[in-house]
């Protein structure tokens, strides 16, 4: 089964994707998420440019040795664009072996290991009332775990607050990259922070009770001394999990904040390969493997790095925030599925324009995703409906402290 074409379909329904579709000459076609917040048309170009013309005759079995001389032959290893391209490949290439073979693809993957899977969702508020109520839907919708952020008195904008106003005047609602020709700048501090934070996590316990699984994100704001004081303030609320608490790329870091605090470590969503995870794995500095299936180099990567993390007793909580798209998200859940060292899924639901282009049969029931029995991925490309949609430029925002240095948004 060869493959005759590789089409990137890039596509704007509230929110930019990248998609690759790839097609053999038996006429089975699979897709893959190549979606980069901010900075989609650098891995839009490297696939159309650079990839695809290295695809056309090559057997669509061979995913493992495809995805060897994609990252081997081009000699510049890593990178967010590169592994995104990679994940992009490697993805439609298994999505198109499971239709081949007439199966979802966790039976391809060894199985389902669970039933279900389980999945936080993401409540937030200005101010305890309101998160409170936050909480309330997203519980009312289903969820049975609750990722919990909060604006912090004296600071204008915090990263993962759905109803403070953007830049462009709306809600915020879960989509930080905004449409705007700049990024959007954003403040900091980090003392008010942890300050606050610590009694909010006191009033959900108060008001939720101790069995309601709560996660918090970090956002890669803290210095390592800070990390340790927030996760050792936190202990009494028994998180699920401290996420990205420190910039994740400084490894060594984790050591410090964990000889501090025994609050659940989370850590790796802007990572792309197993080597951002050697020392953290290894020294066991960490609980959760963050990584998104389509920035870490597929279901072959992502399987792989899971399988090292599993030995160490670590867990997937794989990045599901709406900018992985539904193909991306179909990918991480059949993987979920199959793994053991299941941990919990990440899930933001999209807009229901995003829903007329990418048509999907995953099911979200009583806070359990499964990734339904279609054969392959489960998910469809509207391509008529994604021309509709051209791209508009969208940034992430950055922050500035009070005296105007950059800082980690
Ligand atoms: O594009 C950036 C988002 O993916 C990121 O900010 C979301 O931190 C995030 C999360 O945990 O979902
Ligand atoms: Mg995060």
């Amino acid at each position: 089964m060869k493959i005759v074409a590789a089409d990137v379909i890039v596509s704007s329904p509230d929110r930019n994707f990248v998609t690759l579709k790839i097609t053999t000459d038996e006429g089975l076609t699979g897709l893959g998420d190549a979606t980069l917040n901010g900075r989609e048309l650098s891995v839009a170009s490297y696939l159309r440019d650079h990839v695809a013309p290295l695809l056309m005759g090559r057997d669509a079995h061979r995913i493992e040795d495809t995805w060897q001389f994609l990252y081997r032959s081009a000699y510049w290893r890593r990178g967010p664009v590169t592994m995104a391209a990679i994940a992009a490949v490697d993805v439609a290439l298994w999505d198109i072996l499971a239709k081949a073979a007439g199966m979802p693809l966790y039976q391809l993957l060894g199985g389902a290991s669970r039933t279900g899977i389980m999945a936080y969702g993401h409540a937030s508020g200005r101010d305890i009332p309101e998160l409170f109520d936050s909480i309330r839907r997203h519980l009312d919708e289903g969820f049975r775990s609750i990722r919990v952020q909060t604006s912090v008195p004296g600071i204008n904008a915090v990263y993962g607050v759905a109803a403070q106003p953007s830049a462009t005047g709306q809600r915020y609602d879960y989509e930080p990259a905004q449409r705007t020709p700049l990024p959007a700048e954003e403040d900091w501090d980090t003392r008010a922070y942890l300050r606050h934070l610590p009694t909010v996590f006191e009033a959900v316990r108060a008001e939720f009770g101790p069995e309601l699984p709560l996660l918090h994100d970090g956002h890669h704001r803290m210095t390592p001394i800070q990390a340790a004081k927030l996760g050792k303030a936190l202990e009494p609320y028994d998180l699920f999990w401290l996420e990205d608490c420190t910039p994740a790329e400084n490894q060594e870091a984790l050591r410090l904040v964990r000889q501090h605090t025994t609050t659940p470590l989370a850590i790796g969503e802007v990572f792309n390969t197993v080597w951002d995870y050697q020392t953290l794995i290894r020294e066991q500095l960490i609980d959760y493997v963050r990584s998104a299936v389509t920035h870490t180099g597929g279901i072959t990567a992502m399987r792989k790095l899971l399988d090292f993390a599993a030995q160490y007793q670590i867990k997937s909580g794989i990045h599901g925030p709406t900018d992985i798209s539904p193909v991306g998200m179909a990918a991480a859940l059949h993987l979920d599925l199959a793994i053991h060292n299941f941990g919990i899924q990440e899930y933001m639901k999209h807009t229901p324009l995003a829903n007329e282009v990418f048509r999907q049969s995953f099911t979200f029931t009583d806070g359990y995703l499964h990734p339904g029995d279609q054969p392959g991925l489960g998910v469809e490309l509207d391509e008529e409906a994604a021309a509709r949609f051209p791209y508009e430029p969208a940034y992430l925002p950055f922050n500035r402290l009070k005296d105007g240095t950059v800082h980690d948004w």
